[in-house]
């Protein structure tokens, strides 16, 4: 089955949680209980990237997730941090983390990829222009949406490659929500199966996002973050079936129960084409002679 990463926001105001997991006890707590729920990975971060949140200084980083990446990684689970700062990312790597999840993809601190290239680690670039500044490079509609991100994800992959990241190490992601208008945020789920050619592992975050409450929206406005599971669940099926590697949500018991579901009906699909194919060889073909005979 696709790899699901489960949300560990150590954050006071992270937008999906509100914040219920910024005491490092009751975050490893839940880390725990995402791993629980079929979480392959949980993906810690220390710094919010809700639209308009200031970013936190390194330190505060570092002393929020650190704690919480040390004790997951001794309990055997499978840690990622999500950061931007390559100083965070060594620190939580150290403590035994195994991914480095980039939203910026790596452009955001020039060390980044020499660090994933010294360590064993796996890295996910993802696609975020506009991390620094006033953003927005992307142009608004069509197919340029999509060809534009892959563009800015390859040339980023390409530079991991050239700093000693392999191949391998490498998982990338669209970025939804970042720097994106809802209707781009579709068109990227749309090209799932193109983001994934030639080999790339594509990881998919669409969790609670606010295109998911636009879409829903009912007379009261937007529907709110604590109604947008079912909708991510779907996501997460749909962008499995269409290749992508991996998602990453914070409800981890409602995706894998998609993807399980999702699962056994290609099974059975898959099973349904060989016994077709099966009896199609096994059959010998009967003549109009024969037939009439
Ligand atoms: N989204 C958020 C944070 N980190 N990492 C990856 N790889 N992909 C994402 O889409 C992504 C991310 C922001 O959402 P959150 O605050 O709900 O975690």
């Amino acid at each position: 089955m696709a790899c699901v990463v489960g949300i560990l926001n150590v954050t006071p105001d992270s937008f999906s949680d509100g914040g219920r997991f910024d005491g490092t006890e009751a975050a490893i707590a839940h880390g725990l209980r995402l791993r629980a729920q079929g979480a392959n990975i949980v993906d810690v971060g220390g710094e919010s990237t809700r639209p308009g949140a200031a970013r936190v200084d390194e330190r505060t980083e570092i002393q929020r997730v650190l704690p919480v990446v040390h004790e997951l990684a001794d309990a055997g689970v499978i840690v990622s941090i999500d950061t931007m700062r390559s100083r965070t990312a060594a620190a939580a790597i150290r403590a035994g983390a195994r991914y480095v999840n980039d939203v910026s993809g790596g452009r955001s601190d020039p060390q980044m990829y020499h660090l994933i290239a010294d360590h064993d680690v796996q890295m996910v670039i993802g696609h975020w222009p506009g991390h620094r500044s006033v953003r927005r490079s992307l142009p608004t509609s069509g197919e340029n949406t999509v060809s534009a991100v892959a563009a800015h994800l390859h040339s980023s992959v390409d530079e991991a490659l050239r700093a000693g990241v392999a191949f391998e190490s490498i998982v990338v992601d669209p970025g939804l929500g970042f720097g994106k208008t809802s209707e781009e945020n579709w068109r990227l789920l749309a090209a799932t199966p193109e983001l994934a050619a030639n080999g790339l592992r594509v990881l998919i975050g669409a969790s609670r996002k606010r295109f998911l409450g636009r879409l829903l929206a009912d007379q009261h406005g937007d529907r709110p973050i604590a109604g947008r599971d079912t909708a991510t669940a779907v996501i997460s099926a749909l962008a499995v079936q269409a290749g992508a590697w991996g998602v990453r949500v914070h409800s981890v018991s409602e995706t894998v129960d998609a993807l399980r579901t999702a699962q056994r009906w290609r099974d059975a699909d898959r099973l349904a084409a060989e016994s077709t194919c099966f009896h199609k060889l096994t059959t010998p073909p009967v003549s109009a002679k024969e037939a009439a005979e």
